[in-house]
């Protein structure tokens, strides 16, 4: 059984069903996801580059050294970080970009795009798991940024989120930096609208995970007997999607059956959004220290570095 398997079972067969966000990417899902990106209620991504443009050079101050190693975490196709990369190289006389991502089809397009844009750093990708990968250059005596940018954080369940920086926390060597890309905390609506479009893209988004456990696991979801919903707490800060069962029914997957009731839900994704005290509180949990923040003019979102 591989991990996809085993993980939609055992969601499914809780009492309150949920299927992880992480599976949502398979190629139908990240062409989806591109276009949440370019949806005008999605503000995330613009907030998020208007920093990488405003900041990037007051950013590259704070990281200026003879030689530093970028390691991106998840970097996919490294669009967003060719200004903050190239602005960075200019302070830094050896630079080397380490992106690490899953895909390694999307990291030969990170490569070349970097490639082309940034010719005076050396780019070395990563495929795999983060922290497995990490293994691979840990031996390296040269500081290091690493960078989880596109508020990835938010998609980590809260007692995970904290797991996460503390192992960010035992990676890093004194002198080392770790720059973190969070969503904030705003008018409720605002974060709303982004998760529940009227375009119904964040719909089908959401509904792709269906058609992914059709196609890769046998099972005989009725997709269109499910529906999408967002909610968004504005005292806790999470962003969360369900699939609603429209109707009373039976799915099979795999040899097991699995019940819904009419107007169950499966919890599929949890978004959270941050502000200063909650950030400050992760951060001192995990034992790292905060260096300063990075704001669009709206502080719509957030680039946090530690040390
Ligand atoms: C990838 N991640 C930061 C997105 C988010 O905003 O949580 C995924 C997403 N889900 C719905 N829309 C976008």
């Amino acid at each position: 059984m591989n991990d996809f398997e085993n993980d939609v079972l055992e969601g499914l067969g809780r009492k309150i069903k949920s299927l992880p966000s992480k599976y949502f990417y398979d190629s139908e899902g990240s062409r989806i996801f591109q276009e949440i990106m370019d949806m005008p209620e999605y503000y995330l991504p613009r907030a998020e580059m208007e920093i990488i443009h405003n900041q990037s050079e007051q950013i590259s101050q704070k990281l200026r050294q003879q030689e530093l190693d970028v390691i991106e975490l998840g970097a996919g196709d490294g669009r967003k970080m060719v200004h903050f990369l190239r602005v960075l190289s200019r302070h830094v006389r050896s630079l080397t970009y380490f992106p690490l991502d899953i895909s390694e089809s999307i990291l030969r397009e990170n490569e070349k795009l970097i490639k082309g844009q940034v010719p005076d750093i050396q780019i070395s990708p990563l495929v795999g798991d983060y922290f497995q990968t990490l293994q691979q250059i840990r031996e390296r005596e040269i500081p290091r940024v690493i960078l989880f940018a596109g508020s990835n954080i938010g998609n980590f369940p809260d007692s995970r989120a904290l797991v996460f920086l503390e192992m960010v926390k035992r990676e890093m060597k004194s002198g080392d930096c770790f720059l973190l890309g969070v969503d904030l905390k705003k008018h409720p609506k605002m974060i709303w609208d982004a998760y529940s479009d009227p375009h119904g893209i964040t719909a089908r988004f959401n509904l792709n995970l269906l058609k992914r456990i059709n196609r890769e696991l046998d099972a005989d979801f009725e997709v269109s007997a499910f529906d999408h919903f967002a909610t968004y707490h504005p005292l806790t800060g999470a962003a969360e999607s369900f699939l609603v069962s429209l109707k009373k029914q039976k799915v099979n997957i795999r040899g097991k059956e699995f019940e819904f009731q009419p107007n169950e839900v499966i919890q599929t994704e949890i978004s959270q959004k941050y502000d200063e005290e909650k950030l400050m509180e992760l951060a001192q949990s995990s034992g790292l220290t905060w260096d300063s923040s990075y704001s669009d003019s709206q502080s719509l979102f957030s680039w946090v570095l530690f040390k």
